[in-house]
C-alpha cells in the first residue's frame, strides 16, 4: 500500500459495534473485566486505550515500522527512549539539536549518570571517533533544528551496527512523508507529533516507532511504567492529522521552496538554510535520503538585533511563536525561544547566531507569504 492510503486506513477499521467509519474517542480510564484475569485486551488506559492503539498502528505503518508507541509530548517520547540507558552509559549526539532535547540530556539524563558527547555534524569521521566502550546510543535529528543540516542516516547506521549500539533518529522536521529512517537502518524513530503529524498546532504529542520486537517490549514497558501517555482526544487528533499528512507536506514543501528561492536572492538576507537549494552544503545527501525537503527554512538577516526586531515586528502572516509544522506560518527566534536554554557560548559554538531566524512555512497561498516577507524586509 502507498503512503497516502496507509495514512488514511492503517489501524482504523470501522467500529465493530456501530459501523462508525472514524475510530471513536474512548474516553474511559478503565475497562470492566469479565472475571479475574479475563478481559478484552484493555485493563487501564495508561496501559492501553483503543484510540491510542489505532494511532500507534498508524504511526508504525507510516514509518514502515512494526511497532508504534504514542506519548504525551515529543520530549516524553525522548525521555522514554533514553530510559533504556543505565547509569554509566554514554550517548553520541549531533551538536545541532532541539534546545529542549539538549536540556534534557544535560540537565536531567546526566543526573542518571548518562553522559553525552556532541559531534560536529559536518565531519562524518567524528561520529565514529566519539564512540567509547560504554556508548550505547547515537541520537540524531535530520534535518536538524534549527540549522537544517542533513546527517547521513545510512552511514551512521553502519557505525552503530559495527559497534553494537542503537541509532535513534528524531524525524520531526522531515515527517514520515519525506523520510523513513528505519528503511535506512535506524533502530528507533522519534517524533514530536505536535508538529507535522498533528499538523494544526492544537495538540502536544510524541511518538516512537521501531521494528525490533525486543526494543518494543522494553519501550512499551517504560511507556506504561513512566506513564507519559497522550489522552484519547489528543490521540484522535494526531490520528486525524496523519490522514492529510501527504497533501499538507507537499504544500509545505512547495511554499518553502518558493520562499527559499526568493529569500536567497534578497539583498537583506545574509545566509539561507534550506536543504532543497543546490547551495545547501548537504543538498546531494538530502536528495538521496529524503523524498522531499520539507517546510522549514532558516535565515540570517544582514544587520544587528534592531534589524531582526524590525523584521519580526513588521510580519503579519508569519506569527512569532515556538513550534512548527502547523498549517499556519510561524516565525521563531531560536536564540531566545527554542534554544533559549543554551548559554550564549553554547549557541555561538553551534552557529545559532543573534541574526538567525527560523520559518515554519505554512500552507497559505505562497504569494501572500512572499508579500509578507517582502514587506517586512523593505
Ligand atoms: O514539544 P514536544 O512535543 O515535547 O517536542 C520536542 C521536540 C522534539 N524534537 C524536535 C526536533 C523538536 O523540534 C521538538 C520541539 N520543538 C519545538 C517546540 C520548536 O519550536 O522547535
Amino acid at each position: 500500500m502507498k503512503f497516502e492510503t496507509k495514512a488514511i486506513h492503517e489501524g482504523q477499521q470501522s467500529d465493530p459495534q456501530t459501523g462508525a467509519v472514524i475510530v471513536p474517542i474512548y474516553l474511559t480510564s478503565t475497562y470492566e473485566q469479565e472475571a479475574i484475569g479475563q478481559h478484552k485486551g484493555y485493563e487501564y488506559s495508561r496501559t492501553g486505550n483503543p484510540t491510542r492503539t489505532a494511532l500507534e498502528a498508524s504511526l508504525a505503518s507510516i514509518e514502515n515500522g512494526k511497532y508504534g508507541l504514542a506519548f504525551a509530548s515529543g520530549l516524553a517520547a525522548t525521555t522514554t527512549v533514553l530510559s533504556l540507558l543505565k547509569n554509566g552509559a554514554h550517548i553520541v549526539a549531533g551538536d545541532d539539536l532541539y534546545g529542549g532535547t539538549y536540556r534534557l540530556l544535560e540537565q536531567v539524563v546526566k543526573n542518571w549518570g548518562v553522559t553525552t558527547t556532541y559531534v560536529d555534524i559536518d565531519h562524518i569521521d567524528d561520529w565514529e571517533n566519539a564512540v567509547q566502550p560504554n556508548t550505547k546510543l547515537i541520537w540524531i535529528e535530520t534535518p536538524t533544528n534549527p540549522l537544517l543540516k542533513i546527517i547521513d542516516i545510512a552511514a551512521l547506521a553502519n557505525i552503530a551496527r559495527k559497534h553494537n549500539i542503537l541509532l535513534v533518529v528524531d524525524n520531526t522536521f522531515a515527517s514520515s512523508y519525506f523520510q523513513r529512517p528505519l528503511d535506512l537502518g535506524a533502530d528507533i524513530v522519534v517524533h514530536s507529533t505536535t508538529k507535522y503529524l498533528g499538523g494544526h498546532s492544537d495538540i502536544i504529542g510524541g511518538a516512537v516507532v521501531t521494528s525490533n520486537e525486543k526494543l518494543y517490549n522494553q519501550l512499551k514497558f517504560y511507556q506504561n511504567a513512566i506513564g507519559a501517555i497522550p489522552s484519547p482526544f489528543d490521540s484522535w487528533l494526531v490520528l486525524r492529522g496523519i490522514k492529510t499528512l501527504a497533501v499538507r507536506m507537499r504544500e509545505h514543501e512547495k511554499n518553502a521552496f518558493f520562499l527559499a528561492k526568493f529569500l536567497a536572492q534578497h539583498p537583506k538576507v545574509e545566509r539561507i538554510y534550506y536543504p532543497g537549494l543546490p547551495s545547501h552544503e548537504q543538498h546531494q545527501l538530502a536528495k538521496l535520503q529524503m523524498s522531499g525537503f520539507g517546510g522549514m527554512i532558516s535565515l540570517e538577516l544582514k544587520g544587528d538585533f534592531t534589524d531582526v526586531e524590525r523584521f519580526v515586528s513588521r510580519l503579519k502572516l508569519f506569527l512569532l511563536a515556538e513550534s512548527l509544522g502547523g498549517v499556519e506560518s510561524l516565525l521563531c527566534y531560536p536564540a531566545k525561544m527554542t534554544h533559549g536554554s543554551l548559554s550564549e557560548a553554547e549557541r555561538m559554538q553551534r552557529g545559532i547566531k543573534d541574526n538567525l531566524l527560523r520559518l515554519s512555512v505554512g500552507i497559505e497561498h505562497q504569494i501572500d507569504l512572499q508579500k509578507d516577507l517582502e514587506n517586512a524586509l523593505s
